[in-house]
């Protein structure tokens, strides 16, 4: 467990954030040579989030920039460690890199790496009615990095697979989208099964153009409304 508590502790603190260590299997084979994953989640804060009652506010912007650029430091960190012991690795930032940006993303958006499948395989939590990873520690109100490596971590939590929303629709109520139908996920669902994912990218762009006027897709109401790591 060494070289897991030296990566746990090159987190700024244990309160804010959380870790897991995942075995990905087969599951990235097919974009990605590497089996291990570490996955990371900040807990954004509880003020901002609360704010997000129509959309987007100035300062979830500045949240969100400033969680991304966190995040990102903490994955190059991690694998500044792993490089010194030899171990090949590689960063999965928390923001869409044009380089990573798959054929065919305009339409499917989909990468070909997800921070949340990662999450859940880590027993971090589970995919909810809104698509979002729906933490233990902090529900929905996280942004996520990962570092891959070969390095045969040993799992610390126990995979999650299947939703634990049950019968809970405030974020489907709420999605200014209609982005949800309600289903729940297991980990054989696709997305497209429960969730129009060009609904709500549609969704986020109107709101970050009306209310942030910029050209970006933020949104944040069903992160705000989920019951679930609300203080
Ligand atoms: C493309 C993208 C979008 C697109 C499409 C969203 C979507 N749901 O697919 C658009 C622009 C719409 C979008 C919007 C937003 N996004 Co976005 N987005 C991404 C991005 C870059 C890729 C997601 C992707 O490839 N999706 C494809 C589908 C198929 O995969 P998925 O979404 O991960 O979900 C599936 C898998 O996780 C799978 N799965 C999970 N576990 C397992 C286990 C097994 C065994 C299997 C087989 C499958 C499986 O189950 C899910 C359903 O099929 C990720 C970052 C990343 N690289 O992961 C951020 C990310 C998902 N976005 C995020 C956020 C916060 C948002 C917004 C709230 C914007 C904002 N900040 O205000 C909105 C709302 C999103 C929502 N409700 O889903 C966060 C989510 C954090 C969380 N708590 O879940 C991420 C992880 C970014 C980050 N670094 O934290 N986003």
């Amino acid at each position: 467990m060494t070289l897991q508590n030296d990566i746990i502790s090159l987190l700024p603190d244990r309160e804010n954030y959380i870790v897991g260590f995942a075995d990905m299997g087969d599951l990235i084979r097919d974009h990605y040579p590497y089996r291990y994953a570490v996955v990371i989640g900040k807990k954004l804060d509880d003020a901002i989030i609360d704010d997000i009652e129509e959309g987007p506010t100035p300062v979830y912007y500045e949240l969100y920039q400033s969680a991304n650029n966190e995040l990102d430091a903490i994955s190059a960190n991690i694998c500044r460690l792993l490089e010194r012991n030899n171990i090949p690795c590689l960063q999965i930032r928390a923001t869409v890199q044009q380089t990573d940006i798959p054929a065919g993303f305009g339409k499917t958006l989909r990468m070909n790496f997800s921070h949340k499948m990662a999450a859940t395989r880590a027993g971090l939590g589970w995919i909810g009615k809104t698509d979002l990873l729906v933490s233990e520690a902090f529900g929905p109100r996280i942004r996520l990095t990962t570092v891959l490596t070969h390095y045969p971590f040993e799992p610390c939590g126990t995979p999650i697979t299947e939703s634990r929303c049950g019968t809970c629709a405030i974020c489907v109520e709420a999605c200014p989208a209609g982005a949800p139908n309600g289903r729940l996920w297991n980990d054989a669902t696709d997305r497209d099964e429960f969730f129009d994912a060009g609904k709500c990218r549609d969704a986020c762009r109107r709101l970050s153009q009306e209310r942030l006027h910029r050209e970006i897709h933020l949104c944040g109401i069903c992160v705000s409304v989920c019951p679930l790591g609300k203080s």
